[in-house]
């Protein structure tokens, strides 16, 4: 006969999820980050709960008293921001990420609603996420406001292969090319995209964004130009058409980004 004596049945059946579930709540986490502005809260409270069709109303509210930058800004990625901690921790799993970027999908649809697009393009930006990377909230926020600043996309979408970004650049001639990378194991593809662009004679500032990378990162290798915010992507795009090289837009970046030139 078995003897089940002395068998300890706690870790029985406990499914790994309940295991690893942190005791925090999510409120309690969130009411530490949301801006302390109600219309603002609202737009941010929508990411984080995953309110995919309520945060369009809650937009268009905020957009009755400020612009679409600030509303996605101070709104939407500020939620972004939160589902990420409540991630990190152990809070949310990878359902609630997807809903809270369908949310933020929607939020940002709204804002570009009201931004204007120019007839005359000022320069071209082609833009991609790094190849195996398929985070493209951060991109596309990005690309709306290149356009809005008067500037055309040619928009390469996510997990772009190094060859395909490269030879995009050679066709194309834009004034910048962008990448973002959110994983450790995608920001490796920035270097080989410099190194092959240099190869064919193709020298022009690569603005490189993403959690993933840091300005050190960027500025290790020939060509990368650093930026943590979407908006900074006009000012780089401007510099550019203006004939900037990437060792001029490095030596002036704290400036530029203080919007002191
Ligand atoms: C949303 C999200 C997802 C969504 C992405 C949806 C989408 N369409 O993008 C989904 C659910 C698909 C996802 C999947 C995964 N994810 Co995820 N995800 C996130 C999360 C929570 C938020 C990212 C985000 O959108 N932030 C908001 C945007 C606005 O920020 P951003 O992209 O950085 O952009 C800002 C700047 O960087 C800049 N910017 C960006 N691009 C550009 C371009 C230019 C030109 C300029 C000027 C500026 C600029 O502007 C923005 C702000 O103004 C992060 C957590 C975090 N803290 O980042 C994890 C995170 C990135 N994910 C992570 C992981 C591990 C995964 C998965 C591997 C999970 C899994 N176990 O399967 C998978 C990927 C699988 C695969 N290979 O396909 C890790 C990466 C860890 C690492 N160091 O490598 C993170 C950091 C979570 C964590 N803490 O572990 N994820």
């Amino acid at each position: 006969m078995l003897d089940l004596k002395g068998i300890d049945y706690e870790n029985v059946f406990v499914r790994y999820d309940i295991r690893m579930e942190s005791k925090e709540k999510p409120e309690t986490i969130a009411a530490k980050m949301l801006p302390k502005d109600a219309v603002l809260k609202k737009v941010a409270e929508d990411i984080v709960y995953m309110k995919h069709k309520d945060v369009v109303e809650s937009v268009k509210v905020a957009l009755k008293t400020m612009g679409p930058v600030d509303v996605i800004d101070k709104g939407l990625v500020k939620g972004m921001d939160i589902v990420g901690e409540l991630y990190g921790r152990g809070i949310y799993y990878l359902p609630h990420i997807m809903l809270a970027a369908k949310a933020m999908e929607n939020g940002v649809k709204e804002c570009e609603k009201k931004m204007t697009t120019a007839h005359v393009t000022k320069g071209t930006a082609v833009m991609h996420v790094a190849e195996g990377d398929p985070h493209d909230i951060g991109k596309n926020i990005a690309a709306t406001l290149l356009k809005s600043n008067g500037y055309s996309v040619v928009d390469m979408g996510r997990d772009v292969p190094v060859a395909d970004v490269v030879a995009k650049v050679a066709e194309v001639k834009p004034c910048i090319v962008t990448g973002t990378a959110l994983m450790t194991t995608t920001m490796s593809a920035f270097p080989k995209i410099a190194e092959r662009l240099l190869e064919q004679g193709i020298e022009l500032p690569f603005v490189c964004a993403g959690g993933a990378v840091n300005r050190v990162f960027v500025e290790s290798y020939p060509l990368g130009v650093y930026a943590d915010k979407a908006m900074q992507g006009a000012k780089l795009a401007e510099k550019a058409v203006d004939g900037w090289d990437y060792k001029k837009i490095r030596a002036h970046w704290d400036a530029l980004m203080a919007g002191k030139e």
